[in-house]
């Protein structure tokens, strides 16, 4: 008998029959059920995360490292202006999307950055979207959105609006940044307090990007990373709003993802350099592109090379080649592994994948409450009321916040019964095994038992007489989300 993994109760179920009624209601205005049904096919396409982040945080360069092509521009110079959409399509395609709506077909027969980057130049007032699909096993499960960098021109010329109208875009929001400043906690907290944001939170993963330029760029460079992230993460301006600060090196994950057995030769050459001669040639970007020896690996490889994997990944490759790593397909997971691109794909799968019912019922919350907003008229009450009843009854939203302030430190509980809080709360995943501590294919009468114990041990908690109000009340969230374990290993 097969039993439902998460103890959900239909929030997007009723969340999409809402928004059928809601198209029903505005049927006579063209405009607004076209946009609305719009959002009803969108659940049924992948998920959408928008990678978000100052100018040249690395936006374009993760995206081709979680898709494992190289198909966003990434550009030294050139800012990305437009909104850039990532999406899975059995063939090649691009379509460019104007502001006053006309939708535009550019033949292509291959996909290449230089193509894109062509199109990413219109300013956003000419071109508001552009819609690259591509065969790519990466973007089976989500769509990537790539936005113009946050304080760019061309967000400042649109401003808040822009924002406000990308994140209604996207599902999730993966921001990116080297080193946090003001305008990124400003940007976040504006994510923050956009309509329903406080009560069905956006997830949110903050990613610390080029982490390998981090201090002085040597081998301490991503622990210094962490120190950074793990402190911008305590930051009470912050700690609200993320549970997740990865620190991540999208170049050396793209170098990974597109390595080729050429690159293993050229690299594979270079090893073989005296020790003394190689450490010299990694002293620079300069020296190692440019100096006139070994003549066995060009310069113009070399500068290839130092291009596509940066002075830390290379230095990552030599180390693992020293240990007799050779094998194609060996290195490249170990300069993935280096790149930290299997933390962040993880944190990505439990935060977003994971939950993206939740996710999913938001976005149409957000989307009924925009038109209800805009076109008001007499009779919307019932839907008002409904829209309500499941942004303030919904269990996802109470443990999402909940979870939020145990992770952030707002609250917190002795050790051992924080760490059950934020497991039954689905920290690592909302499915029933994961909140019990289980493995996947845990046995449903084990589940059961384990269920039946977390809800003793939190009864016992709501009659503890040392917690105060905000602990009573977490408590009871947290009982609820035994109480629906529980229900669903005896539902048939
Ligand atoms: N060393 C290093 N360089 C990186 C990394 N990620 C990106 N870069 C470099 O940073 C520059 C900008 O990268 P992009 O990926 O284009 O950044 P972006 O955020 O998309 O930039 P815009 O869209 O123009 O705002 C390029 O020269 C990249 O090669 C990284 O992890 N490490
Ligand atoms: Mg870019």
């Amino acid at each position: 008998m097969s039993r439902p993994d998460t103890p959900q109760d239909g929030l997007l179920e009723r969340s999409r029959a809402l928004l059928i009624r809601t198209m029903t209601f505005y049927r006579d205005d063209p405009r607004t059920s076209a946009w609305l049904r719009g959002r009803l096919e969108r659940l049924e396409q992948p998920l959408r995360i928008a990678v978000s982040g100052r100018v040249k945080s690395g936006k374009s360069t993760l995206i081709n490292a979680l898709v494992g092509q190289h198909l966003a521009p990434t550009d030294a110079e050139e800012s990305t202006q437009v909104n850039t959409f990532y999406q899975y399509g059995p063939e090649p395609r691009i379509t460019v999307h104007t502001p006053h709506g006309a939708v535009q077909n550019v033949p292509v027969t291959t996909l290449d950055p230089s193509t894109i980057r062509d199109l990413q130049r219109w300013r956003p007032d000419e071109v508001s979207r552009l819609v690259i699909e591509a065969p790519a096993p990466g973007l089976q499960a989500i769509t990537l959105l790539e936005t113009p960098g946050v304080s760019s021109s061309a967000m400042q010329d649109t401003g808040r609006s822009a924002l406000a109208q990308i994140l209604s875009e996207a599902d999730a929001l993966l921001y990116l940044t080297r080193y946090p400043q003001q305008t990124d906690v400003q940007f976040l907290q504006s994510v923050h307090e956009l309509q329903l944001a406080r009560r069905a939170p956006i997830n949110t993963i903050i990613t610390f990007s080029r982490a390998d330029e981090m201090g002085n760029g040597g081998s301490g460079a991503v622990a210094a990373a962490e120190r950074i992230a793990l402190r911008f993460r305590d930051e009470p301006a912050v700690r609200s709003f993320t549970q997740y600060a990865i620190p991540v090196i999208g170049l050396l994950g793209q170098a990974a993802a597109t390595f080729t057995e050429a690159d293993l030769a050229a690299l594979v050459a270079l090893r073989q350099l005296p020790e003394k001669a190689l450490e010299t040639l990694l002293l620079s970007s300069d020296r190692f592109s440019n100096n006139p020896t070994p003549e066995s690996v060009p310069p113009s490889v070399r500068q290839d090379l130092m291009n596509r994997f940066g002075r830390f990944g290379l230095a990552q490759a030599f180390t693992a080649l020293g240990e007799g790593i050779t094998d194609h397909k060996r290195l490249s997971a170990t300069l993935l592994e280096a790149s930290r691109l299997n933390d962040l794909q993880e944190a990505v799968h439990q935060q977003f994948i994971e939950r993206q019912d939740a996710l999913r019922a938001r976005s149409v919350l957000l989307a009924v409450d925009m038109v209800l907003r805009a076109n008001p008229r007499p009779g919307v009450q019932q839907l008002r009321g409904e829209f309500e009843r499941l942004l303030s009854n919904a269990p996802e939203w109470e443990e999402m916040r909940l979870l939020s302030a145990l992770q952030s430190g707002q609250l917190s509980f002795p050790r051992p019964l924080q760490n059950d809080a934020r497991r039954l709360l689905g920290s690592h995943g909302p499915g029933a095994a994961a909140r019990l501590g289980q493995e996947p294919d845990t046995l449903e009468s084990i589940l059961a038992d384990e269920a039946g114990a977390a809800l003793a041990r939190w009864r016992d908690q709501a009659v503890n007489p040392l917690h105060d109000r905000a602990h009573r009340d977490a408590v009871r969230v947290v009982l609820r989300s035994c109480e629906r374990l529980i229900a669903s290993r005896v539902q048939p």
